[in-house]
């Protein structure tokens, strides 16, 4: 069996000071496929040290130096796309089919260099010239859900922006991590610019946080960690980015196009097994309309094929690991307890399946704000449909939990849905199943986190903003 015991330093893989070696687990077999080992604080110092020493080159290298080496990283990481897919088909579960794993990767790179070629680090202010420089080592927390996208999109602006990394992917997802180290290392990353430390959250995780030889901590994950990172990083005054949970409204609209609302819903905000922190998980309806989107969302699950994310035909896996199937059985069964409607699915394993960690495809009607389904983020594929009876209605519904991640609008008429848009407390508000896209910032309200990420808005995060004040020309004080 496969041990993964060595972490990536000063372009090096070496064995860590300290670890303990933990198994992996497949969510489809619930069989051990590897091991990997979790480091140690001293681990995180050697890997700070590097990226310490590699600031003062990284941080002064030409912006066609970091395009170069980005467009370099694209083509090493397509070469092993396919591999890198099957690691996160066997670590998470996602279905082989679920490209967008790892094409979001490579779009994030791309992405990232468009940006920085675009990008002016030097502008004028009235007298001033306004400098924006890389903000320093930057530590980088990833989730398992997305594991290559969310690192990609934290790592991506952070080589734009000449800031050094000390990354410590999810305990749950490490390899697709550690093909992505062997990516940077064939595509020549400078030494000490990308470290890789595999650890959990309370040691390595925790490590990385407090560490004073962090500037700059970009964390994506619960809501519960998000508070302890937080914590830890407030001794040293570091930022902190972070992308945390979510509880996202969908609202449709009496005009809209229902079948579409549905198809949306289903397809796309259980992809994934819903294990995407924007996924639309509160369905807000019409009173008028709820019966007939029943019956079109019942339509919709019945289409979905889940099993074996080896499978071509399946279009939805397992969960990432027992902890959240039970977590997410405890939901469906609450939910039941509390009086919400069971429209399709359940507890219990999927008709035909008898291990892996499979949720049954759910929604429940009748679901009141109060209902702990519809304030609190779930993270598997269970919709709540909820009715209103006025917009206001639905809006204070959609506004009316801690988060503010996301929002979704079907409507048939787009003025009337931006007037909603304009009045959710959420980061990205998206109309009529409007696909994702790397231009628009992403971040959340509230307890969703702080600060944004991809394109201009993501670069930013990891410069600071200098003002060299006096220089003659427009704006004499
Ligand atoms: O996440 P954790 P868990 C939500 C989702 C899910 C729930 C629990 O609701 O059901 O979180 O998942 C690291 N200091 N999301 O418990 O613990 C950890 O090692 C520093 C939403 O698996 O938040 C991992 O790398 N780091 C989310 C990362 O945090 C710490 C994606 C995420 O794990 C830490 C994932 C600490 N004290 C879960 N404790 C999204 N926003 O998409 C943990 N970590």
């Amino acid at each position: 069996m496969k041990h993964y015991g060595n972490f990536y330093i000063n372009g090096e893989w070496v064995q860590p000071l300290q670890a303990r070696t933990q198994e992996l687990i497949n969510p489809a077999t619930e069989a051990v496929f590897a091991t990997v080992s979790l480091g140690s604080a001293q681990d995180v110092d050697r890997a700070v040290a590097a990226a310490r020493k590699a600031f003062a080159s990284f941080s002064e290298s030409s912006k066609s130096s970091r395009i170069e080496l980005l467009q370099r990283i694209v083509r090493k990481l397509e070469a092993r796309e396919n591999e890198i897919m099957e690691a996160i088909t066997t670590e998470l579960g996602a279905p082989r089919t679920l490209k967008g794993q790892t094409g979001s990767a490579v779009a994030a790179f791309r992405q990232a260099i468009t940006v920085l070629g675009d990008y002016e680090f030097e502008s004028r202010l009235g007298n001033n010239i306004i400098r924006r420089e890389p903000i320093g080592v930057c530590g980088l927390i990833t989730p398992w859900n997305w594991p290559l996208q969310t690192l990609v999109t934290k790592l991506a602006a952070s080589i734009a922006a000449g800031c050094p990394v000390v990354v410590k992917p999810s305990e749950v997802t490490p390899v697709s991590a550690i093909l992505l180290a062997e990516v940077l290392h064939e595509a020549g990353v400078p030494a000490g610019a990308f470290n890789l430390v595999n650890g959990d959250g309370p040691t390595v995780g925790a490590a990385i946080c407090k560490h004073p030889g962090i500037d700059m901590v970009s964390f994506t994950g619960s809501t519960r960690a998000g508070i302890l990172v937080a914590e830890a990083a407030a001794h040293t005054v570091k930022r902190v980015c972070q992308e945390l949970g979510g509880k996202s409204a969908h609202i449709v609209l009496p005009d809209a196009d229902l079948a579409g609302a549905a198809r949306f819903n289903i397809v796309r905000g259980f992809s994934n097994s819903a294990q995407s922190c924007h996924s639309p998980s509160r369905m807000l309806v019409h009173k008028d309309k709820v019966e007939k989107m029943l019956e079109l969302l019942t339509g919709e699950v019945a289409k979905l094929k889940v099993g074996d994310p080896q499978d071509s035909a399946t279009t939805m896996g397992p969960v990432a690991n027992r902890s959240q199937f039970e977590k997410i059985q405890k939901y469906i069964q609450g939910a039941i307890d509390e009086g919400a409607r069971l429209v399709c699915g359940g507890p219990g394993l999927p008709e035909g399946l008898d291990k892996g960690y499979y949720i049954r495809p759910t929604v429940f009607a009748d679901v009141t704000p109060d209902m702990t389904i519809a304030r609190e983020e779930i993270f598997g594929p269970v919709l709540s449909v909820m009715a209103y009876s006025t917009v206001d209605e639905a809006v204070e519904i959609a506004n009316g939990t801690p988060y503010g991640l996301g929002g979704y609008v079907y409507a048939g008429d787009l003025a009337k849905g931006k007037e909603i848009g304009n009045r959710l407390r959420a980061g990205r508000i998206f109309y009529n199943g409007a696909p994702s896209n790397l231009v628009a910032p992403m971040g959340g309200y509230g307890q969703s986190g702080n600060g944004r990420e991809v394109g201009v808005y993501g670069l930013e995060e990891y410069l600071e903003v200098k003002a060299m004040i006096g220089f003659e020309g427009a704006g004499a004080m």
